[in-house]
């Protein structure tokens, strides 16, 4: 088992693509173990419940959560399809992060952060993780979010599971360009 793409196959399907596989998740976004694993075997994923373990517990960004019993399995963020995680509100720390590309900016201070295909705006709570996210698409950029003012005008912030700050969007009121 190559770790790493199993790792990035799993976050296709338990954020994006269940289906692909034939698999389903309930509406909290639990996958059955037993089923992930026979979908994944019989589609040229092989992985084996140990497998399976060791990766969620490595996942360097824990991406991944058991349920108690380790029988349903889910992506803890990261969503492009409709689920409930359940997340409580959360009071924020006073600023946020965002990493972002630098070609995106211009359209970012026009129309805030929208959370474009996933079910959340995504926040950092460091530049250091905010500029390993604007990576990802290109030369970054780190947007200061004041959150806490945010909060104070109404607007909900949630934590997941693995500590990544999410909320619905971002108007430009509260962004400034830190680099
Ligand atoms: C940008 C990774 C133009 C936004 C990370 C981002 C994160 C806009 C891109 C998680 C915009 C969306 C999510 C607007 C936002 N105009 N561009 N109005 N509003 N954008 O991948 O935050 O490794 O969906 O700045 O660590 O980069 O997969 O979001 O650049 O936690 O576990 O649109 O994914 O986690 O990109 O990343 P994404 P993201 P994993």
């Amino acid at each position: 088992m190559n770790t790493s793409a199993t790792s990035k196959f799993l976050s296709y399907i338990l954020r994006h693509h269940p289906e692909s596989i034939g698999l389903m998740l309930d509406e909290n976004g639990w996958a059955d173990v037993a089923t992930l694993l026979q979908k994944m075997n019989a589609n040229n994923q092989s992985i084996s419940f140990d497998g399976l373990q060791e990766l969620v517990a490595n996942n360097d960004k824990k991406r991944f959560i058991f349920n108690e019993d380790q029988s349903k399995i889910r992506a803890s963020q990261g969503h492009s399809i409709e689920v409930n995680l359940q997340m409580q509100p959360t009071p924020p720390p006073a600023t946020l992060y965002h990493g972002t590309a630098s070609r995106f900016v211009e359209k970012i201070i026009l129309e805030g952060l929208q959370k474009m295909s996933r079910q959340h705006v995504h926040l950092s709570a460091t530049v250091e993780t905010a500029i390993t996210v604007g990576s990802r698409h290109g030369k970054p950029v780190v947007l200061c979010i004041q959150s806490e003012a945010m909060q104070r005008d109404g607007h909900l912030f949630y934590l997941s599971e693995n500590n990544v700050w999410l909320t619905e969007q971002v108007p430009t009121l509260y962004i400034t360009v830190l680099s």
